[in-house]
């Protein structure tokens, strides 16, 4: 089985969204069934309960969004949580900012990172090895809610999609508890699924950030392995959101740095919510 191309597929609402490529490496965890794939275009890439998490060669379009609108725009950044993230990308992303002190990558998983580690390397890169990162197998929900008030600068969360046991990192309660912990002018950065395949999950949460912090503002963009193609990113806080409108040094750096993000294509990111998203969240029955 190992050795034989085939396509495999995330099925998702009676459409399905594949692949051709090789099994690397198929296992059961406590949680969920990994797959390591080596697909003919998209490189090695992490398949989690029959659905796709992240490849080699479309990694970027996810973790650049997730974390440089959020670390690019905020003054202090020195403590960061990541929920999730097991791949370790988001950490490497966040890694580029030299005042990142401390990173807490919370991952349930422990298998995740073990075959990230050993299959996805360029994925975590010099991140697994960066003394500034903390890693901690333990549940996302019950980390937060063991956590002092205003401890964490920015919150990120890298998470699968809603499912048995993910499901509480989309509940209003676990938004309210990710605020105690932020920082006053903390920022809470989450993947916030597609407006197209997810469009449920994706309103209600976009509908709780709104409600529970002051602001919130989302971007669109692509990941061409994810079912449609279209995704969102999330960054909710109390006080202004700066995104967009710094433009530090170490910015432009990161910039040069980046496959995908940058400034322009952020601003652009940030003006794409689909019309049917925007009446349904301006919908008077909803609120
Ligand atoms: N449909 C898949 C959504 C998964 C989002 N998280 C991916 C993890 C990449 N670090």
């Amino acid at each position: 089985m190992k050795d034989i191309p085939t396509w495999i597929d995330e099925y998702h609402k009676g459409s399905r969204f594949g692949l051709n490529g090789k099994v690397l490496l198929k296992k059961n965890s406590k949680y969920q069934e990994i797959l390591i794939i080596e697909t003919d275009c998209y490189g090695k890439a992490l398949m989690l309960d029959g659905c796709w998490m992240t490849s080699l060669r479309d990694e970027k379009y996810y973790h650049e969004c997730l974390v440089h609108p959020a670390l690019s725009s905020i003054d202090k950044k020195s403590h960061i949580l990541i929920i999730g993230g097991g791949d370790g990308g988001t950490a490497r992303e966040c890694l580029k900012y030299s005042q990142v002190a401390k990173i807490d990558l919370v991952e349930i998983d422990e298998e995740v990172i073990n075959v990230s580690k050993t299959f996805l390397q360029e994925i975590g890169s010099e991140a697994w090895n960066d003394k500034r990162l903390s890693i901690h197998i333990d549940d996302g929900v019950k980390w937060v809610e063991k956590t002092n008030d205003n401890f964490y600068d920015v919150i990120f969360i890298d998470c699968s999609d809603p499912s048995e046991f993910s499901n509480l990192l989309f509940t209003d309660s676990f938004y309210r508890e990710c605020k105690r912990i932020l920082t006053k002018k903390g920022i809470l950065a989450t993947q916030s699924e597609s407006p197209e395949s997810f469009k449920d999950i994706h309103i209600h949460i976009l509908k709780s950030l709104n409600k529970i912090f002051k602001l919130s503002k989302t971007m669109y963009s692509f990941v061409p392995i994810y079912p449609s193609g279209i995704w969102s990113w999330t960054f909710a806080s109390e006080e202004e959101l700066n995104l967009s409108k710094l433009y530090y040094k170490e910015v432009m750096r990161i910039e040069k740095d980046c496959d995908v993000w940058n400034l322009n294509f952020q601003n652009a990111a940030f003006q794409m919510m689909p019309n049917k998203i925007v009446k349904e969240l301006n919908s008077k029955n909803d609120q």
